[in-house]
């Protein structure tokens, strides 16, 4: 028996799958929730599921190898039609905070480039206003220290991400700060503020990106918003 939020991770994770079809190109999220989606696209393609997918993570690519989902790139092709994500925090908006995996660049990448991007979430991470999760900014690390002052002053405490020891270290070789602004009510400025300052490269906040989002409850059901 799952605990109730594997459960519920579980459950949304397998319903975006099922919106998957033949020939469709398919954006593989990152994640503990992902993680089932994903599963749920391997079980497909093991069962004659013909897809081809493009993975935001160098672990959600490892996952994928081990399913036998074949995996294509952007030299392949510029357009997906279905990415299939999880996130921290969604609001009732469906803007969305994502980045706690620290995969958020790769993540917008294959987002942006989706025809449609579905967010699936364990019921907890509906939130009426956005901001309680600290907001990922993946920095380069030249200057970290001067781009982390310049986010304290758009009025969040900022923290370097670690792993351990040491610096954690995106798939891009990029550093995350974590700001943490408490709530976040006009996350396209704070946004558009974010992508002002050199030295960020992307920040975890999806404004307006997703088409739909897929909760998941304890119960193993599963809604559509
Ligand atoms: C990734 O998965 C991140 O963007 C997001 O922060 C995280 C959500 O993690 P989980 O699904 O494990 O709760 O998509």
């Amino acid at each position: 028996m799952q605990d109730p939020i594997t459960n519920a991770k579980r459950a949304a994770g397998e319903k975006a799958a099922s919106f998957i079809r033949p020939g469709m190109i398919v954006g593989l999220g990152t994640g503990s929730t992902a993680y089932w989606a994903i599963q749920k696209i391997g079980a497909l393609v093991k069962d004659g599921l013909d897809i081809q997918a493009i993975a935001t993570s160098e672990a959600s690519a490892a996952l994928a190898r081990e399913l036998k989902i074949p995996l294509t790139t952007f030299a392949e092709t510029q357009r997906l039609d279905i990415d299939i994500d999880g996130a921290d925090e969604v609001s009732e908006n469906l803007d969305v905070i994502k980045g706690g995996g620290g995969a958020l660049l790769r993540e917008k990448i294959v987002a942006y480039h989706s025809k449609q991007l579905i967010i699936i979430a364990d019921e907890h991470k509906y939130v009426p206003t956005l901001g309680r999760f600290p907001l990922a900014v993946e920095v380069i690390p030249f200057g970290w220290e001067a781009t982390g002052s310049k986010l304290q002053s758009l009025g969040c405490r900022p923290l370097l991400r670690a792993k351990g020891e040491e610096i954690f270290i995106t798939d891009n070789g990029n550093y995350i700060i974590d700001c943490s602004f408490g709530t976040i009510k006009e996350p396209q400025l704070i946004n558009d503020a974010l992508h002002n300052i050199p030295g960020v490269v992307e920040t975890g906040l999806f404004v307006q990106m997703a088409d739909k989002v897929v909760l998941g409850y304890e119960d193993g059901t599963t809604e559509v918003r």
